[in-house]
């Protein structure tokens, strides 16, 4: 079996071989420092993933949801977002988290079990991960009403995966954002796979395709092609915050690890497939690129190597250090205001935990 062939209509501006190919409708123009910088971000990005790996493997992470293959199309949608732009997550967007300036030790934290996100969503406009399969495409149409309503010039971008694609809750928000031409660009990362349910079981059309029957555009784009998504989103974001209603952009992709660390994805998916996409390395394009027109040379590279291994270095150590919160933080941060009914279950369970010998 070989990896699906993208059909002619994906927007590309990079080939895999790192060749600058032009559109009619999507183009950009970005210096060369600009590239090193996208080649960079995709670069430490995959680290810190598997730096995250490697600390589930040896029991430091209970699990870890691996973007491996995904850099571009989040390092892409990630860079084309402004400060007042409100990200929405699912669990795997690492690199967007990334872009949006938060410290990777949080989003390790959360899989550790010693937070339940640990950052401010306000801070850096990038929400709380979401594990619940597509709800956070509802959350993020309620605030680009909101963003609407202020007549502020700003627009939300919510990630989710193919197999999210049947959830009701998509569909809805799918609804909701048309009728009321919410500005948010609906950014779907089709990695080929929801668990082990191959993309076929989702849909009989391609993806973005499904937009024209709420209502609004559609756009596939390579999803390993960091300059497309770049050009692409933005696009998308600037219709948003123009008043023009919500985008579905399907990036086209595939999710070079396992689901989690918890799946063996040998049991379902035959290696050739993998083999097929490894040739479409969305960080060897770049550096094909790069290399190629002669914007960088191999000391750049090692610069760049060498902060990959810092940062992985670094967030061991810090993941290691990070201390176990108390028990009874769980009740924390469930209400804005005291709740008389959690007041009462934390004192049992505080009850509780204290009747264990050795409690203090
Ligand atoms: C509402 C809901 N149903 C089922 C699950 C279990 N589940 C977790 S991930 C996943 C597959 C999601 O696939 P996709 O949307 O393609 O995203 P990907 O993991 O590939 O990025 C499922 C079914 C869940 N978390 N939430
Ligand atoms: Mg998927």
């Amino acid at each position: 079996m070989t990896a699906p062939t993208a059909p002619p209509e994906l927007v590309q501006l990079l080939t895999p071989e790192g060749e600058r190919v032009e559109h009619p409708d999507y183009d950009i123009d970005l210096t060369a420092e600009e590239v090193r910088s996208l080649y960079r971000d995709l670069v430490l990005v995959r680290r810190v993933d598997l730096e995250a790996v490697a600390l589930q493997r040896q029991g430091e992470l209970g699990l870890w949801a691996s973007l491996l293959g995904q850099e571009a199309a989040q390092v892409g949608s990630g860079r084309a977002l402004t400060d007042a732009d409100m990200a929405f997550p699912t669990y795997r967007e690492h690199g967007v988290a990334w872009c949006r300036g938060v410290d990777p030790l949080h989003l390790l934290g959360l899989f550790r079990g010693v937070n339940h996100g640990g950052w401010d969503p306000i801070e850096h406009n990038f929400h709380l991960y979401t594990i619940v399969i597509g709800s956070q495409t509802l959350h993020s149409v309620g605030y680009a009403m909101g963003i609407q309503r202020d007549g502020a010039e700003a627009a939300t971008i919510v990630y989710f995966g193919d197999g999210a694609t049947s959830q009701g809750d998509v569909n809805e928000a799918f609804i909701w954002a048309s009728v009321f031409n919410a500005p948010v660009v609906f950014f779907c990362q089709n990695n080929q796979w929801a668990i082990s349910e191959p993309l076929e079981k989702q849909s009989k059309i391609p993806l973005y395709k499904r937009a024209s029957g709420f209502g609004f555009p559609g756009i596939r784009v390579d999803g390993n092609d960091v300059f497309a998504c770049l050009a692409v989103t933005r696009a998308a974001l600037r219709n948003a915050r123009e008043g023009n209603g919500p985008t579905l952009v399907e990036a086209f992709t595939y999710r070079m690890g396992a689901h989690t660390t918890s799946d063996d994805p040998t049991r379902y998916r035959v290696a050739d497939e993998l083999e097929a996409w490894k040739l479409k390395d969305p960080i060897e394009r770049v550096k094909a690129y790069l290399f190629r027109n002669q914007l960088a040379d191999q000391e750049f590279f090692d610069k760049v190597e060498a902060e990959a291994d810092q940062l992985g270095k670094d967030l061991r150590a810090r993941c290691l250090a990070l201390p176990d919160p108390e028990p009874a933080a769980l009740f924390e941060h469930v209400y804005a205001e005291p709740h008389a009914l959690l007041a009462e279950e934390r004192e049992q369970f505080t009850t509780y935990l204290a009747g264990f010998e050795g409690a203090q």
